[in-house]
């Protein structure tokens, strides 16, 4: 008798194209790795499991060509440093599109393309573009495996910096393949640093291309990344999977994926409450995740530092996840004095990129100590002395670490249930204006605060650094819809929430009129998170203001603070003009999104408009 055939014939072709795939692994994976290879012409595919082995492979690989330098293992041990290319160095806003099938549904604050009309462009881009490189496939898990609140992904790229790094973001490997069968959902997502290689063309350190697209399909859910290895382009797990598509998820499906660092807190009594925090790009939330207070008796652990997908559980409360694995943090500005836990957090087996490299082979960057060594290789790999003009770590340089290695991680941070969020707190980089901290008087008003964030650039993106823009949630990059929609969801999410969180904004960055900040940061922002839970927990006094719930006099502990005279004040200070020329910015802001503008938003704008007079 003739052996049974078990392999499907339309399996059979697919498998011939995707050569070791791991036995198991999903049809569906299987044939779309086949289409993907290609389409791309990889020399070579990988499945990447996610061993210790398959990491020291492409390490040693990366050593070889020049993408990564061995750290001093003495100093740095199981470290490395990436120095990009001069060009590829931050996210690329202009370069980043949603591909909906209409206009309206990306919104005013995304560049839209018409999916086929990019699928035309991308189609002979991606042709080729793996031309004498490997393809690795990615497969990894956002959120513990098997968490009710996680996600699948496969990502493939040509980019072993790729693979490494997200190893270190995610839940990588077999295990999340194993998860995959055919009914199940996943998200593929396409990279290609598009830089095919000749037969005999040598390599360079940090390939990719002066053409840039970073292209998300919301409607079928599919990620494509080409020309650029910077994490934020490239980690597609991370921003284009986590927000981008997971904001268009959790719009179907009822929850809510933000650009939102998770802590546990426990107060001098002992009661532990979660927060929620979303502060723009390089606007402090890896710092507050990480805070070390100052505040006797309170305790601050660490559960996520960038994305938190949140979800109303059976009891009306918001549970949240962090579903990402790992840190992929702004190096400049940490230091021993501002963010100590970050500092041991990264001992080793981390990848710096961009930062500058010192003469006994650790790294360097601004902030990292008080003084300059005499001496450095600059992050574009040139002798720096103090006395250059120019920085010696990129201001957008960041360190890659794996969560488990923070030192505050907290007991809870990978519970598969999540943790139930007590507040929120909405944050930006604001030199006037915005106080210290002010409490939302209820959800909507909570929601009109984040929908109203404005903030300074940093440079966690290719553009003027400094410039104020409105960044509502902290999502303006993030949100794969219509922002409008956005706020209308967030209102909807909770008016189902029996026991919905309350709602904070901060301002960490309000500077005096000689340009220095008034609040000094970092632990001390602890003494404003005990106010908050407080407040959560009924004992602590607000003031009413046009602008919302201000701390009462006392009521935040300033003892031992080093503030000049009036410096308190001016963190406070409400300015009625200031906040009309606000209101104002804010209703063309919104005029901008038409008919889509929740009724509830402008009745908030209204509200706070008559309070001012
Ligand atoms: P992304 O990873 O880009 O999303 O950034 P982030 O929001 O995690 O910002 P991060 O905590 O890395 O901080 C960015 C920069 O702001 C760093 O240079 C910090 O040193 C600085 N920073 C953070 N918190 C404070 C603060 O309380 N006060 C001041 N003055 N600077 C701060
Ligand atoms: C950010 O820019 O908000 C980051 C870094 O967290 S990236 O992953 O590049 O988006
Ligand atoms: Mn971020």
């Amino acid at each position: 008798t003739a052996p049974t055939q078990i392999v499907t014939p339309e399996r059979r072709p697919a498998e011939r194209l995707a050569p070791g795939a791991p036995a198991g692994a999903a049809a569906s994976v299987v044939a779309w790795v086949a289409s993907i290879a290609s389409l791309t012409t990889p020399d070579e595919i990988v499945w990447c499991d996610g061993s210790l082995r398959e990491n020291d492979l492409l390490t040693k690989l990366m050593l070889e060509t020049g993408t990564l330098t061995r750290l001093n293992p003495e100093l740095r041990p199981n470290s490395f440093l990436a120095r990009g290319d001069e060009s590829d160095v931050a996210r690329v806003e202009d370069r980043t599109f949603i591909c909906s099938a209409l206009e309206s549904d990306a919104g005013p604050t995304n560049n839209w393309r018409d999916p086929a009309e990019m699928r035309a462009t991308l189609e002979p881009l991606f042709s080729g573009s793996m031309r004498g490189r490997t393809m690795y496939v990615v497969p990894f898990s956002m959120g513990p495996l098997g968490s009710p609140l996680a996600k699948l992904g496969v990502q493939v790229t040509d980019s072993p910096y790729v693979v490494v790094s997200t190893g270190l973001m995610t839940r990588m490997g077999a295990g999340a393949l194993a998860l995959i069968d055919d009914d199940t959902e996943w998200v593929p997502a396409v990279h290609s640093v598009g830089a095919p290689l000749e037969s005999g063309q040598r390599d360079v350190a940090w390939p990719c291309n002066g053409t840039k697209y970073i292209s998300h399909f919301p409607e079928t859910r599919e990620i494509w990344s080409f020309g650029s290895a910077y994490g934020g382009n490239a980690l597609l797990a991370k921003k284009a999977f986590a927000l981008r598509i997971a904001s268009v998820m959790a719009r179907d499906e009822g929850w809510l994926a933000e650009h939102m660092l998770i802590i546990k807190v426990t107060n001098p009594a002992g009661r532990v409450f979660h927060v929620a925090a979303a502060f723009p790009s390089a606007c402090g939330k890896t710092n507050l995740a990480m805070l070390q207070p100052t505040v006797p008796g309170w305790r601050v652990e660490t559960i996520g530092d960038d994305i938190a997908w949140l979800r109303p559980d059976a009891e009306g409360r918001l549970r949240a996840i962090n579903p990402e694995a790992g840190f992929f943090g702004v190096a400049p500005g940490t230091g021993v004095s501002t963010n100590p836990v970050a500092i041991d957090t990264v001992w080793g087996n981390t990848i710096f990129t961009n930062v500058a490299m010192r003469d006994d082979g650790d790294v360097w960057w601004e902030g990292m100590t008080e003084h300059a060594p005499e001496h450095l290789v600059d992050w574009r790999g040139e002798d720096w002395t103090p006395s250059l003009a120019t920085p010696a770590a990129h201001p957008n340089s960041r360190f890659t670490v794996a969560a488990r290695q923070c030192p505050t991680i907290a007991n809870d941070w990978d519970d598969p249930e999540g943790v139930v969020i007590d507040a929120i707190i909405f944050g930006g980089r604001r030199a006037s204006t915005v106080p210290l901290v002010v409490e939302a008087r209820d959800w909507e008003h909570g929601v009109y605060l984040g929908a109203t964030i404005s903030s300074e650039r940093t440079a966690a993106a290719e553009g003027t650094v400094g410039e104020l823009r409105r960044d509502p949630f902290a999502m303006a990059p993030f949100c794969g819809y219509n922002m409008a929609d956005h706020w209308a969801h967030w209102l909807e999410v909770g008016a189902t929430l029996e026991k919905a969180p309350a709602v904070f904004q901060v301002n960490w960055f309000r500077k005096d009129a000689d340009g220095r900040f008034l609040w000094p940061g970092f632990g001390e922002n602890s003494r404003v998170l005990a106010w908050i839970l407080d407040r959560v927990e009924g004992t602590a006094d607000g003031l009413d203001s046009p602008i919302g719930v201000l701390p009462a006099p006392g009521a935040i502990d300033t003892s031992g603070l080093d503030l000049d005279p009036g410096d308190w004040d001016k963190l406070f200070e409400v300015d009625p003009t200031a906040h009309r020329r606000e209101v104002d910015g804010v209703a063309e802001f919104f005029a901008g999104f038409g008919e889509r503008v929740p009724s509830q938003l402008t009745a908030q704008l209204e509200a706070l408009r008559t309070r001012l007079v």
